[in-house]
């Protein structure tokens, strides 16, 4: 059978989780609308009766500000390495700096199929003009394949899919068919968390956010329910502000979304418990960030 790995690669906000998802058929990597969003090189795992493809997905590539964009970099860099095909992606904006950039490592790479994907084509006024956007991408790069495709409304997903077949290589399965995902449950807990305090802040705040679990039971009364307590992250005492909100109304709301997506996803009742505690410049501190999983090694 046909077997291979693929890194999604590109900008923060481009649609990589998104796009994961919509291959996987189920929500297993967190997306915002803010960038940056994703911090775990989720495996998400695509298997029929006749190939299988494990699709990574990383980070956006950004300039690394802190010690932790650090860690996530050399993420994206070994996800690319380990891979067998790389998928890189835009919008159909058409190119910006930071593609340009990124294009820059994807010419260092030798031997590897690069398909380039152009996302959120619903945005475009005038469909039209992916044919000159093709014709750019051409010229700047001799790439395998290039794929027009929305992620959102899941427009030509499976053409990427039919693309990425062709280049992948025969060998046994990687892994067993039933594994959707790489991360536990207790990371997509902790990942469902995260991405509404995402949504419910902006600016500085959500990247100085981590979500710690600290306890998961049963109910005492009824053992049908999740007793669910974690600790929201921040490095400053006026991001804890932010985050309580007025009157508590902000964490309140915050804490709604993901207990009503926790109950979806874990189909159980969820009582949720969340605090907020500040870690001055935890984003600095990788004896503190290796506890909250952002180091690579344990999400295998
Ligand atoms: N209109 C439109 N929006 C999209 C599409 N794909 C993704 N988005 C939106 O773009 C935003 C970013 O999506 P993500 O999937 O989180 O992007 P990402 O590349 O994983 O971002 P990082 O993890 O921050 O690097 C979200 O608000 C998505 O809903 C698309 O095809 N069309
Ligand atoms: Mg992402």
């Amino acid at each position: 059978m046909k077997t291979g790995t693929v890194a999604i690669i590109g900008r923060p906000n481009v649609g990589k989780s998104t796009l994961l998802n919509a291959i996987i058929g189920e929500k297993i990597s967190i997306v915002s609308k803010r960038p940056s969003t994703t911090r775990f090189k989720i495996i998400g795992n695509r298997t029929t009766d006749n190939y299988q493809i494990l699709f990574i997905d990383t980070p956006g590539f950004d300039e690394p500000r802190t010690r932790l964009d650090e860690t996530l970099v050399s993420n994206i860099y070994s996800a690319i390495k380990e891979t067998d095909i790389i998928l890189f992606l835009i919008e159909s904006k058409g190119w910006i700096n930071k593609d340009e950039e990124i294009l820059q490592s994807i010419k260092k790479i030798r031997n590897k199929p690069v398909l380039l994907g152009i996302n959120k084509i619903d945005l475009m006024p005038d469909y039209k003009q992916i044919l000159p956007l093709i014709d750019i991408s051409n010229k700047k790069f001799k790439f395998s394949e290039i794929m027009p495709f929305s992620a959102l409304i899941k427009t030509n997903v499976s053409e990427i899919e039919k693309a990425i077949i062709k280049y992948l290589p025969e060998g046994e399965m990687l892994l067993p068919a039933e594994d959707t995902t790489s991360l536990s449950r207790e990371y997509e807990i902790v990942e469902i968390i995260r991405e509404k305090v995402f949504e419910a802040t902006y600016q500085e705040v959500p990247h100085s956010v981590a979500v710690e679990l600290e306890d998961i039971q049963k109910g005492n009364k009824n053992p049908d329910m999740l007793v669910v307590k974690a600790n929201i992250i921040v490095e400053r005492p006026n991001q804890k502000k932010i985050i309580i909100g007025e009157n508590g109304e902000k964490i309140k709301n915050i804490g709604i979304k993901a207990r009503e997506e926790l109950e979806f996803f874990t189909g159980q009742k969820v009582y949720l418990q969340l605090k907020v505690q500040v870690i001055e410049d935890w984003r600095n501190r990788p004896d503190v960030y290796r506890r909250f999983g952002y180091t690579g090694a344990n999400i295998y």
